[in-house]
């Protein structure tokens, strides 16, 4: 019986690769994380900023209780079974009226992770929509092999190399309108990408890139997880990451800087160049 997902969710998420809008917390919820984000940012600018902008669950307790969310957690359950680890987290922030875009791709591409069965929730917390700059998927491209990704390193693409799938039939396309407090969930090798944001506010989404089942393992880089629920992952090498206690808490600040090391090897393996992010 699941938790939080309906059959067809369920089942679409199967068929089509994604599933969304899912309602996790209010909007004035969402709203207040923004919030206390952005104060972060003004606050610790070393240690937030566009190109420091991965693992932050890790250094901030606002993003810890949502990469522990229950209605998130529930969501992924329904998906992937009781025994969850996150490998990383991203937060994808385009400026108002800016050129930042993201190409067409896979996430599974440069993971190191051995298989493409794990989901990724995006929760909105500003709007996320066709002005904004909101995700679009193709769908059902899930079920395609992982397509050949040029490395572009294109000035505005927010994805760390710029890799880009060059030809996309885009008759499939889906855009994924959410409202602050909701949240899409998407399959490690759906195609998707977005479009600039034209409007004059902030478009940001946290991407809790991604869940995985134990029988998920990383094969590029270290196996550092952070525990989520059930039964603890058993790798041998495996590393956990602790939760923050309060924002800034120095041992998981310092974790952060070792994971974020990681991520950085595992996502740049063989690349030509490496960005700052
Ligand atoms: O935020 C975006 O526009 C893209 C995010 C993305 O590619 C992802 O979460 O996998």
């Amino acid at each position: 019986m699941p938790k939080v997902l309906t059959k067809d969710q369920i089942e679409q998420y199967h068929d089509q690769g994604f599933i969304s809008p899912v309602r996790v917390i209010s909007e004035k919820d969402a709203l207040s994380i923004k919030t206390q984000l952005e104060e972060a940012e003004a606050k610790y600018p070393d240690e937030i900023n566009s190109e420091s902008r991965n693992n932050l669950h890790l250094s901030f307790t606002f993003l810890d209780a949502l990469a522990h969310n229950t209605s998130i957690v529930d969501a992924i359950e329904d998906l992937i079974g009781p025994d969850i680890a996150l490998w990383a987290s991203v937060m994808f922030i385009k400026e108002p009226s800016s050129k930042q875009f993201v190409s067409w791709h896979q996430d599974a591409t440069y993971m190191g992770l051995d298989s493409f069965e794990f989901p990724t929730p995006w929760i909105a917390l500003s709007p996320s929509n066709l002005e904004t700059g909101c995700m679009t998927m193709i769908s059902g491209s899930h079920k395609f092999e992982i397509q050949k990704h040029e490395d572009t390193y294109a000035e505005n693409n927010i994805l760390t190399r710029g890799q880009a799938i060059k030809s996309v039939d885009q008759s499939k396309a889906v855009d994924l309108i959410l409202r602050p407090g909701e949240m899409s969930i998407h399959h490690g090798a759906i195609i998707h990408g977005s479009q600039p944001n034209k409007s004059n506010q902030r478009r940001i989404g946290f991407s809790l890139q991604s869940y995985v089942p134990p029988s998920i393992k990383q094969v590029v880089g270290r196996n550092m997880w952070t525990h989520i629920r059930g039964q603890k992952r058993d790798d041998i090498d495996g590393i956990f990451l602790d939760r923050p206690k309060y924002n800034m808490d120095p041992i998981t600040v310092s974790q952060r800087k070792i994971a974020e090391e990681n991520i950085s090897e595992i996502l740049y393996k063989g690349a030509k160049l490496k960005r700052k992010y």
